[in-house]
């Protein structure tokens, strides 16, 4: 199958459902005959970016690499599913000013309460007693993306609706 690559970038808060959205996006176009690579803290901060934390250079030049790989990925054919907070407006203009019209920017919309109240892995709770610093959403700002592609609101749509949504406005531009 022919394909046209591009990068989905889901954007949004730590515990949003980026990761989830991800995974099953990646199924979906498995599903359908499509190449893909997903990009996520896991495999990004552990290993290429393990030198950076998460003061605001930091994050900039995290967000900045990410784009770089994006980049070589989107020469080797693939679609990219990037997964990461990327929490400034600016960072977002940076990712689009090196992947062009090949950049989809998602915003996975998740009020802080709701992910707060989830606390997966608990750094809510440790960014609350002061044990993280800079966690976003609670010591640093998370900016509304201005005009994303696609909204997800997590909390009134089901993953698989949100993941059709997503497939339906991108098919069109994936298919050779
Ligand atoms: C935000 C942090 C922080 C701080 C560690 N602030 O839910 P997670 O755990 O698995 O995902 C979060 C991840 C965020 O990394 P990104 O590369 O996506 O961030 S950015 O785009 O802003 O560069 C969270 C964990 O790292 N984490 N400390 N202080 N998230």
């Amino acid at each position: 199958k022919k394909q046209k690559p591009l990068v989905v970038w889901f954007s949004g808060l730590s515990g949003s459902g980026k990761s989830t959205l991800a995974n099953w996006l990646e199924k979906k176009l498995f599903a359908e005959g499509f190449h893909t690579y997903i990009l996520d803290g896991d495999n990004i901060r552990l290993g290429l970016n393990k030198d950076l934390g998460f003061d605001q250079d930091s994050r900039n030049e995290n967000i900045r690499r990410i784009a770089e790989v994006c980049k070589l990925f989107l020469d080797s054919g693939l679609i990219v599913i990037a997964a990461f907070i990327t929490p400034k407006e600016k960072d977002r203009r940076i990712i689009e000013s090196i992947l062009g019209n090949h950049y989809l920017e998602v915003f996975v919309d998740t009020p802080l309460e709701v992910c707060e109240k989830r606390d997966v892995k608990g750094l809510y709770k440790k960014a609350r007693n002061g044990e993280i610093s800079n966690f976003t959403g609670i010591s640093c700002d998370f900016e509304i993306p201005l005009n994303p592609d696609l909204h997800i609101k997590t909390e009134s749509e089901e993953a698989e609706e949100s993941i059709g949504r997503i497939f339906q406005y991108i098919h069109g531009r994936i298919n050779e």
